[in-house]
């Protein structure tokens, strides 16, 4: 018989700024929803690390005060993982706005911990590509063995 499938995904959280005084509770909201905390790392981007990070968003209105915000203190990045975890992050997160988000999503994260559409408390990577490339942006030397097949039953 086929050894069973275990699919997991990770992806990059971020406590931004504003909340990083709520890193211990949202880690154990974190663990609590099913994820397991593969690295994290504290750090105060400066503005041109911040730039580097959003670059997608690089001439639009907000930019400036984006960078300005996301390099105003220290955030924690946290490498996590389960099945499905880019979307199901997202989801719990919920939407950019976090003044919105109290109206039509009052139980996500942003909702409790974010302030408006600036000041929204967590980044989740919204893709696998994104996701691949801003874990190496905060770990740059990690590197994750692929298990051969057969092996973890072995072992
Ligand atoms: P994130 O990348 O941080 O997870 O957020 P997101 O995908 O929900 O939203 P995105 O469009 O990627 O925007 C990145 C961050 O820029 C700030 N923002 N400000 N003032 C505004 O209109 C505005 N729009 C976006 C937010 O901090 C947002 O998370
Ligand atoms: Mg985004």
């Amino acid at each position: 018989m086929d050894a069973p499938q275990i699919y997991v995904e990770r992806t990059l959280a971020i406590v931004k700024p504003d909340a990083i005084h709520k890193s211990e509770e949202i880690e154990d909201i974190i663990l609590r929803s099913g994820f397991a905390i593969l690295q994290k790392r504290r750090v105060h981007l400066t503005p041109e690390q911040a730039s580097d990070f959003y670059a997608e968003h690089y001439g639009k209105m907000f930019f400036p005060s984006l960078v300005a915000y996301m390099s105003s203190g220290p955030v924690l990045a946290i490498v996590i993982a389960r099945d499905q975890a880019i979307s199901y992050w997202r989801e719990l997160i919920g939407p950019t706005n976090a003044l919105k988000a109290r109206q039509t999503h009052p139980d996500c994260l942003r909702a409790v911990y974010g302030t408006d559409d600036q000041r929204n408390a967590l980044h989740g990577s919204d893709s696998f590509s994104s996701s691949e490339k801003e874990i190496r942006f905060f770990f740059p030397d990690s590197v994750i063995e692929p298990v051969p097949v057969g092996q973890a039953a072995k072992d």
